[in-house]
């Protein structure tokens, strides 16, 4: 793992990204992806809806929004080890959680606007990683299931004045399998692939970490039920900050 790590360290240095395949056997995925429809479905019944018209260009793509409080695989997903090793090596051993949200991109889908994530959650200059992604594929991911496109090594755009023109015309679509994670720099551009599949669905869950100074996305003491909250680790609770007191550095208090 620790050789592993290494790798993966070198590629999201290098271009800001980084898959890792396997995290998750073909029973684990599955059963993730089940409870990722039973999820929405859920949502729906709470009133959340699943569809964003300010962020998608049509209906096509299912926003499952509060996945930590949905179902346990969700809690699972974000505490996981390789998970851990890899957030904790890009932003460090006190980092938190932002946001845990899941894309389904269906036939028909098409792209949202294109964005970095460490922008929409701090002002530059994006000089240092501040913020990642860890991508759980529950689908194969692919150019023509409307894989998310990305611009390699674009975590190195400190400013909007240095991003480039032509930063549409670079981006190149994720390949991953089932099972795979996809480490996303915070600081990468990117946006979603259309889906142009006849009848196959795209789904992906995005988990968004980042630094403690950063302001998560997603207010957990209000959005975890009680019951979801008894049921988060030491650890856990720390990185979502449920606790009464949250000025102590993570293993280093
Ligand atoms: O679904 C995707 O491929 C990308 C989604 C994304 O970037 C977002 O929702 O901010």
């Amino acid at each position: 793992m620790t050789r592993a790590i290494d790798g993966i360290m070198r590629d999201l240095a290098a271009l800001g990204t980084a898959i890792v395949p396997d995290v998750l056997d073909p029973a684990a995925t599955a059963a993730a992806l089940e409870r990722l429809w039973a999820g929405a479905e859920e949502s729906e019944r709470r009133g959340v809806s699943t569809r964003a018209e300010t962020l998608d260009p049509n209906d096509a793509n299912v926003r499952v929004w509060n996945l930590l409080d949905l179902d346990p695989v969700f809690r699972d997903l974000i505490a996981h080890p390789v998970a851990e090793a890899i957030v904790s090596g890009l932003l460090g051993a006190d980092h938190i959680v932002s946001n845990f949200t899941a894309n389904i991109a269906r036939p028909g889908s098409g792209s949202m606007m294109i964005h970095s994530d460490q922008s929409l959650v701090m002002p530059g200059p994006w000089s240092r990683p501040a913020t990642m992604n860890i991508i759980w594929c529950l689908t194969d991911v692919r150019f023509d299931n409307g894989a998310t496109l990305h611009v390699p090594g674009s975590h190195r755009i400190e400013t909007r004045e240095q991003i480039p023109d032509d930063l549409a015309e670079r981006m190149v679509p994720f390949e991953a399998s089932a099972g795979s994670i996809i480490a996303m720099d915070g600081r990468v551009w990117h946006t979603s692939g259309a889906n142009t599949t006849a009848d196959e669905d795209r789904a992906l869950a995005f988990a968004f970490y980042c630094a403690p100074y950063v302001r998560p996305q997603w207010n957990h003491s209000v959005g975890l039920s009680a019951e979801t909250q008894a049921d988060c680790s030491p650890t856990l609770r720390y990185r979502l900050g449920l606790d009464v007191w949250q000025n102590v550095t993570y293993g280093r208090a």
